[in-house]
């Protein structure tokens, strides 16, 4: 078939200018940063790949958005243009606005997690997890396995094994299960989706046993535009109208705006149902703020609403997944073990894979994002060991079977040239991998460890 390149659906108004390093500079930084990017200095970073989260590239429709901020205390416009394209666009009828996607996380936990409840979910995400467990919860994994094995080329890693719900009723009841929490495009499984029929699945099985959906939606137009390229049946839909299918079959969602919608900063928790909403208003207000701007200013809550507009479109997704495929497929034809399928918002490298001689009690993927930083001045992100943490019961470190390096890709940032030279750092990085060297931590944080922890080389 005739090749059909992609390009972006928008033209570059205003540029930000990057500062180069030396490698003696990168150096004494990951030094100084005791081999966390986190601590790294963001103007000693080339390329940064850290996240995508609060990094995007606003439109000028969005920053147009910023200049009609209505900053009332209460009940600015802005909330309502928010709260009504939410209905629009993602069917929830209650909104509650969050400075970002934890701070729903910690009202939404405080509200249906009772001690010693389990909350199943698609695998974990760090700060869901915590509140999670901060509220007395256990998080349980109900993935498919496949999602723990970065080399299936399933197309659809984040679905969730009914069989693994279906053991965990059994074992502790339904009462004990506050809600099922399904996030669409699982990050830490490498951005992978969830099909819309195991979705339904699940959706039969709450009813079934009476307990609520919750849906982490924080790159459903991602998970939305996989559905559309790949589940049988769902060509002919629009991604806005899969997302809205999504939504619609949950009770509730967690939402950090930051990812698919394009703002700085902002989340928001959203529902259908009235009690629960009335109990967010009352945890809101301790929290974040008023009900009607939670932690957000009016401004952003207007970029944010024509943010949701944005990354529904299209052409905005085809260019968004083809950007990161494009790297993806760089990586893997030099032989770069990557996790497959590649993800919607990032590339993942397989740590385990290129430092074999690195134990993972020796973080393997943090020791590979230090020295890709060092090679080039790219950051990215430690997903594996670090991540994980320790067992809030036993102390005992997670060994997650995915030991990865996140390439994260901010939307609409970077160009094709800026990921050329990624993919050539990595690959540089590569001939020279076993001299990289395992780590050990000089400082670890209770919780979250990975944003403020500290290393050093292990002699
Ligand atoms: O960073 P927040 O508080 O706006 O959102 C928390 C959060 C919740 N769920 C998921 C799936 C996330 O990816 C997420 C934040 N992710 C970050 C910061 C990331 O770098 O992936």
């Amino acid at each position: 078939m005739e090749k059909r390149s992609w390009a972006e659906p928008y033209k570059i108004k205003m540029v930000e200018l990057l500062k180069m390093t030396t490698l003696e500079e990168r150096k004494a930084a990951i030094k100084e940063a005791g081999f966390n990017t986190f601590l790294l200095k963001s103007e000693d970073v080339y390329i940064d790949l850290l996240t995508d989260s609060g990094v995007g590239a606003m439109s000028d429709q969005q920053w147009a958005g910023i200049m009609m901020g209505d900053e009332a205390y209460a009940g600015s416009r802005n909330f309502y243009h928010m709260r009504d394209t939410i209905t629009e666009y993602y069917s929830y009828q209650f909104t509650v606005p969050t400075h970002q996607g934890r701070g729903a996380e910690n009202i939404l936990s405080q509200i249906l997690i009772k001690d010693g409840d389990y909350v199943p979910g698609n695998m974990y995400f760090t700060t869901t997890r915590l509140h999670q467990e901060i509220a007395g919860g256990h998080f349980v994994d109900v993935i498919i396995n496949e999602a723990h094995d970065p080399d299936s080329d399933h197309p659809f890693k984040g679905n969730v094994d009914i069989a693994k719900l279906d053991r965990l009723v059994n074992k502790v009841g339904a009462e004990k299960i506050p809600y099922v929490c399904i996030a669409t495009c699982v990050n830490m499984a490498g951005g992978q989706p969830i099909s819309l029929e195991n979705l339904q699945a699940v959706r039969q099985w709450c009813d079934k046993h009476n307990v609520m959906l919750v849906h982490d939606m924080t790159r459903v137009a991602e998970n939305a535009y996989f559905i559309q390229q790949r589940e049988t049946g769902q060509q002919h839909k629009s991604v806005k109208e899969i997302v809205y299918e999504i939504c619609a079959l949950t009770d509730a969602a967690t939402m950090s705006s930051k990812k698919d919608a394009m703002v700085n900063i902002g989340g928001f928790l959203a529902m259908n149902d009235a009690t629960l909403y009335e109990r967010a208003c009352e945890l809101v207000v301790v929290y974040e703020g008023l009900h009607t701007y939670g932690g957000m200013a009016g401004r952003d809550m207007e970029a944010l609403a024509i943010g949701i507009r944005e990354s529904v479109q299209d052409n905005h997704m085809q260019a968004r997944i083809g950007q990161v495929a494009y790297l993806g497929k760089k990586l893997e034809d030099a032989g770069v073990p990557i996790v497959k399928p590649y993800g919607g918002h990032a590339i993942f490298l397989n740590a385990k894979a290129i430092l074999p001689h690195i134990p993972q009690s020796q973080f393997p993927a943090q020791a590979l994002a230090a020295a890709l930083y060092v090679e080039s001045g790219i950051r990215a992100m430690e997903r594996g060991v670090v991540s994980a943490g320790r067992d809030a019961q036993t102390g005992e470190n997670f060994m997650p079977k995915l030991e990865l390096v996140r390439l994260t890709i901010p939307r609409r940032v970077y160009t094709q040239a800026h990921m050329d030279v990624t993919a050539e750092s990595v690959i540089r990085v590569m001939k020279y991998a076993s001299q990289v060297k395992g780590l050990k931590f000089t400082y670890e944080p209770k919780m979250l460890r990975f944003f403020m922890g500290r290393f050093e080389e292990v002699a």
